[in-house]
């Protein structure tokens, strides 16, 4: 062979490699490299901003919040990156990451467009002010100073009406300061979603799941419509219970104040025998957080690193304290690699405990996701119920019987009714929950954006609601002068978005059914995941891949099956059964 034609064999060889190590569309790879870089340095910036805002509510944090938000909106919000992004998803040929990319792109654009400047300021501005009004807001009880804690325990353990009526009532204290505020933060909402073509903001929430408004509702209204038969039967269980207990007649929907949670969304402290608070009542908040990291590493998940135990801020503060923080339980992702941080004011109660094991759900997730494999804009949950569906389903284990005695809870001889048990379960989780997440929220929420619904009708719809899907009724008459949905955080700082709670129920069963059949061959109802690394890395595998798989996919891969209720219902198909011996004779309606 001759130089020459060495040489002509080696250029030819360079440029079927070079062909080669080109991939198509390599103009939108080095558009999502960029991109990438960007997102993580702005988000960095912007969720580190909105954290020190959480921890000490106040004129400085605020601004310094605003500020980064700005840039946030001004730099991935930018004209140039909406045109890139639409212009490149135009491309038939793009993979299945990179469209993905570019929709997330897009998807964060919208939320805060910075191609319409004014609106976009006025809504950042909007959306810390209401934030920080919510959270330095005081409740108070009679004249005297009552933390948000207070409230849920009176509401939780008092059996004096009246009292019960007092708490419920300064709970509700707080939404007419926030009318306006929620009023102005839907309209700019609206105004972003609609600048990128989205109908409303309800929408551009519900986008992605790849669902449309109109599928999301009709995907609510068969999960509320598969759990009527059991809610019917556990509602009318209620209300007799309650109404021996207050020494009052049997109403047709139960007043709100009956109820032990200031929504009515769960309903503890009525199963006779089941105290789950007094197990943990002398235990140190410290030791609720390390039982629930336990939990997980037991599955054989890491400990969480150092980091998370300095920078987060888990603790409620002192009655007397000048710092005022966000008191709803929260967990970040500052950095979308390894700093994470939980935002709670933990006391030992049951429910801290379960809060405890939910949060941390969402911190596995994030450490798991923060990979190689997975782009940063990438890394958020296979959809946002996955999200809330891991820390909830070990919300659930840990909350079984056998798990308790393990850890010492319960004594290891304790006799366990397990209808009794499951009662509670249904009462504190999905079957009281539904109603409420799929029901009186998202529907309040949808009227709100989509119609959009009338500022003096409000508080009329979210009645009207809470009747019709929960059977809950206001202890007196509540007029328009009361915002009673803002009382709920989520609807001031969450948006257009809880119907990832409720659907993130039917994913956990689905996933814990699996879990039970396949890996631990327990029923459903008794089994708990402590010290079973085969689960931990059965979950590992959801958890890595972050939003890089398409969430219907996933979850065939992960169960076998399609999104279902059937999990969820074959669960609690015993207790079916006993609550209909239990209402025999009863009316169970309460339309
Ligand atoms: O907001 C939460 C978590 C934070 S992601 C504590 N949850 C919803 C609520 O409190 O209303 C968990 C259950 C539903
Ligand atoms: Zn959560």
């Amino acid at each position: 062979m001759t130089l020459r034609t060495i040489l002509a064999a080696a250029a030819l060889l360079a440029a079927l490699t070079s062909c080669q190590s080109q991939p198509p569309n390599a103009d939108v790879d080095a558009f999502l490299t960029d991109y990438n870089i960007l997102y993580q340095e702005l988000w960095n910036k912007a969720e580190g901003s909105r954290w020190d805002a959480g921890v000490d509510i106040g004129d400085a944090t605020g601004n310094a919040q605003i500020a980064a938000e700005e840039e946030f909106a001004a730099r991935l919000g930018s004209a140039e990156l909406i045109d890139g992004a639409q212009t490149f998803l135009e491309r038939e040929d793009l993979t299945y990451m990179q469209r993905k990319q570019l929709q997330y792109v897009l998807q964060n654009a919208a939320k805060f467009p910075g191609t319409i400047p004014e609106t976009t300021t006025a809504l950042i501005q909007a959306g810390a002010v209401q934030t920080a009004q919510l959270y330095s807001y005081e409740f108070s009880v009679d004249g005297s100073s009552v933390s948000s804690n207070d409230i849920t325990e009176v509401l939780a353990t008092s059996r004096d009406l009246d009292e019960r009526l007092a708490y419920w009532e300064s709970a509700k204290a707080i939404g007419p300061g926030l009318k306006d505020g929620l009023v102005t933060l839907r309209d700019l909402r609206n105004e972003a979603a609609a600048s990128l073509g989205h109908p409303s903001f309800f929408a551009l929430e519900v986008g992605e799941y790849g669902m449309t408004t109109g599928e999301m509702m009709i995907l609510m209204a068969e999960l509320i419509q598969g759990m009527q038969p059991l809610y019917e039967q556990l509602h009318c269980w209620t209300k007799h219970q309650l109404a021996a207990r207050y020494g009052a007649p049997v109403p047709r929907r139960i007043p709100a104040h009956w109820i032990g949670n200031k929504w009515a969304q769960a309903w503890p402290g009525l199963v006779e025998g089941v105290d789950l608070d007094a197990l943990v009542a002398d235990k140190d908040p410290v030791w609720l957080l390390k039982q629930a990291e336990r939990y997980y590493v037991s599955m054989g998940f890491e400990p969480l690193p150092a980091s998370f135990w300095q920078a987060s801020d888990l603790y409620a503060l002192p009655a007397d304290a000048v710092r005022k923080k966000n008191t709803h339980a929260s967990a970040w992702h500052i950095d979308l690699d390894r700093d994470v941080r939980c935002l709670m004011s933990v006391a030992p109660t049951f429910d801290w405990l379960q809060t405890t094991h939910h949060e941390l759900g969402h911190i596995y997730y994030y450490l798991a996701y923060a990979n190689d494999e997975v782009p940063f804009v990438l890394r958020t949950g296979a959809n946002r119920a996955f999200h809330e569906g891991v820390g909830t389903l070990i919300e659930l284990v840990s909350s079984q019987a056998s798990y308790l005695k393990a850890i010492d809870l319960l004594d290891a001889d304790q006799d366990i009714d397990q209808i009794q048990w499951m009662l509670n379960q249904a009462l504190t989780g999905p079957v009281t929950f539904l109603p409420f997440g799929c029901g009186t929220m998202t529907h309040w929420e949808h009227d709100f954006y989509v119609e959009p619904l009338d500022r003096n009708e409000m508080n009329a719809r979210w009645w009207e609601y809470a009747a019709r899907f929960q059977g809950i009724e206001p202890p007196t008459p509540r007029s328009e002068e009361w915002c009673d949905p803002a009382t709920k955080t989520h609807i001031s700082d969450d948006p257009a978005q809880y119907y990832d709670y409720a659907l993130s129920s039917v994913i956990l069963y689905q996933l814990h059914d699996y879990i039970c059949r396949e890996i631990l061959h327990e029923a459903p109802q008794t089994a708990t995941y402590w010290e079973k690394p085969a689960v931990g890395a059965y979950l590992e595998t959801i958890l890595r891949p972050g939003a890089t798989k398409d969430w219907r996919e996933l979850m065939r891969e992960a169960t076998g099956e399609d999104l279902s209720s059937r999990a969820m219902l074959a669960y609690y198909e015993p207790l079916l059964e006993w609550l209909k011996v239990q209402n025999a004779g009863r009316d169970v309606s309460f339309d």
